[in-house]
């Protein structure tokens, strides 16, 4: 196999959209499946089962099942058994369990169960589809995302999100436990092993942030070949979610230029060598350039998986 070793780190739809992206400008260059590194800050405990939506909704876009309407869960789901905790008043009210989502959340949980690592149950889980990519969770330790309010309360991320829809003003995300954890098994060889890695379109604070926040991935960064951001930022705005409110609450104004600056150039113990923004951005690409980050201007809607192949290969070409 000739052509770059890839790591993409990666969480939500967009994440997903990249990994596609990827996978699919990868192929054309005949190069080694990506690395995959996803974040695991979404993840919680409900009604007995460990979900991953990160993890999911990436394994899921690969192998080609996923709900793209919803941007989670199965296509085609169907929620009896939703309707039936419901009726035992077990869950969240606001938040559905698919049936198809619920045999992946049954056999995951199992696995846990019986003792292997979320590492571990990823493996397994990746050998029933052809994903084309290896997928690694950020770390193995139960990191989930609690959101700090201002009125002093503490909500879970999912609470927040899904039933809040992120309307609550937050002044912190935490993860608890998260400066014990450590990068799963294989992220750190993946990451010195790469010719690139890719910082994917995803929300920056709840989605990249978990991710960085784990001890030994900076380094692990720091000492890498090159890596490269693509912005979620578009004309000012973001593309999808509700990543505006999250970078607020940590005092980054939503730009392109202002979330490259909160990434930081590496050669000032940041992250990023490259940023990729939009053409609607490119008058955003001198305070790129002002905070240390090589500006690469590219059309960024990823309106399908040619578009999104076509991101990922400017991204790699960034790299060089
Ligand atoms: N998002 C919703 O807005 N409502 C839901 O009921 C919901 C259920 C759900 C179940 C499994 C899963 O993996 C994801 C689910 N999501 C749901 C999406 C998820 O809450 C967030 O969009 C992501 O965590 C943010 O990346």
């Amino acid at each position: 196999m000739t052509g770059p070793r890839v790591v993409v780190l990666a969480g939500g739809v967009g994440g997903a959209k990249f990994t596609l992206g990827m996978r699919e400008a990868l192929r054309r260059r005949g190069a080694p499946e990506a690395t995959v590194v996803v974040n695991t800050g979404d993840d919680i405990w409900l009604s007995g089962v460990r979900l991953q939506p990160d993890i999911d909704s990436i394994t899921y876009a690969l192998a080609g099942v996923n709900d793209t309407e919803r941007g989670w869960g199965r296509a085609g789901d169907t929620e009896r058994v939703n309707a039936e905790l419901q009726a035992w008043g077990a869950g969240w009210p606001w938040f559905t369990l698919g049936d198809l989502d619920l045999g992946t959340h049954l056999a995951r949980t199992g696995w846990l169960r019986e003792g292997l690592t979320p590492t571990g149950v990823l493996e397994r889980m990746a050998r029933r589809w052809d994903l084309g990519a290896r997928l690694l969770p950020m770390t193995d330790a139960e990191v989930d995302t609690i959101v700090l309010l201002e009125d002093g309360r503490r909500l879970h991320f999912q609470e927040w999100w899904t039933r809040h829809r992120a309307s609550l003003a937050p002044v912190a995300f935490e993860n608890p436990g998260i400066a014990d954890a450590a990068p799963a098994p294989g992220v750190v060889d993946a990451i010195a092993a790469a010719d690139v890695v890719l910082v994917a379109p995803s929300n920056p604070v709840v989605s990249i942030g978990p991710s960085l926040a784990v001890p030994g991935m900076r380094a692990a960064l720091a000492a890498a070949s090159a890596v490269v951001g693509v912005s979620p930022i578009i004309g000012g705005r973001v593309v999808r979610g509700m990543a505006d409110v999250c970078l607020q609450a940590i005092g980054v104004e939503t730009s392109a230029a202002a979330v490259a600056a909160h990434y930081g150039a590496r050669a000032a113990g940041g992250v990023l060598d490259a940023w990729l923004l939009a053409e609607e951005d490119a008058d955003a690409a001198a305070d790129v350039a002002a905070a240390g980050i090589r500006p690469v201007v590219a059309p960024l809607w990823m309106r399908d998986v040619a578009a999104s192949a076509a991101i990922a290969d400017a991204a790699l070409d960034a790299a060089r």
